[in-house]
């Protein structure tokens, strides 16, 4: 057996924990920046649906113009696109499915985060998703009211 000298397990030891002493400033100081944001935690399943915890049904309401950031977990379903996407994201607004700027993201398997700013305009908006994902690929969507 190698005996490994005590000192290199000093050195290994003291190199993870100030590892560790950055990674909670840098977190500190992400929150910080973040502390007027909203964030918004979806779920982009396995199972071909966004879910958002404690809601039966995915919908999420935004005031017009609103800076919010999406926190998303994808999961893939039964298919990806050659990218690597699992699933997409894209909003629309409801009445003429006119695709909103910015708002059309490919979603990766983890979790990924996007700063986005709600629509200007008032009004009923949903979310499909832009990857052919499963047979269930079709009925992949979410509802996103806008309030003035
Ligand atoms: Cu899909």
């Amino acid at each position: 057996m190698k005996v490994i000298p005590a000192c290199f397990i000093a050195l290994f030891l003291t190199a993870c924990a100030s590892d560790a002493a950055q990674t909670a400033a840098q977190t500190e100081a992400q929150t910080a920046a973040s502390t007027n944001v909203r964030t918004i935690e979806i779920l982009a399943d396995k199972d071909s649906q966004y879910k958002i915890e404690g809601k039966a049904s995915p919908t999420i309401t935004l005031h017009a113009g609103e800076a919010v950031k999406l926190v998303i977990t994808a999961k893939k379903a039964k298919n990806m696109n050659r990218d690597g996407s699992v699933h997409g994201f894209a909003l629309l607004r409801s009445k003429d499915g006119a695709k909103v700027a910015n708002w059309n993201l490919l979603l990766h398997p983890g979790v990924q985060e996007f700063q986005l700013q709600a629509p200007s305009e008032p009004g009923e908006y949903h979310v499909v998703c832009t990857v052919i994902c499963s047979s269930g690929h079709e009925d992949m969507s979410m509802t996103v009211i806008v309030t003035a």
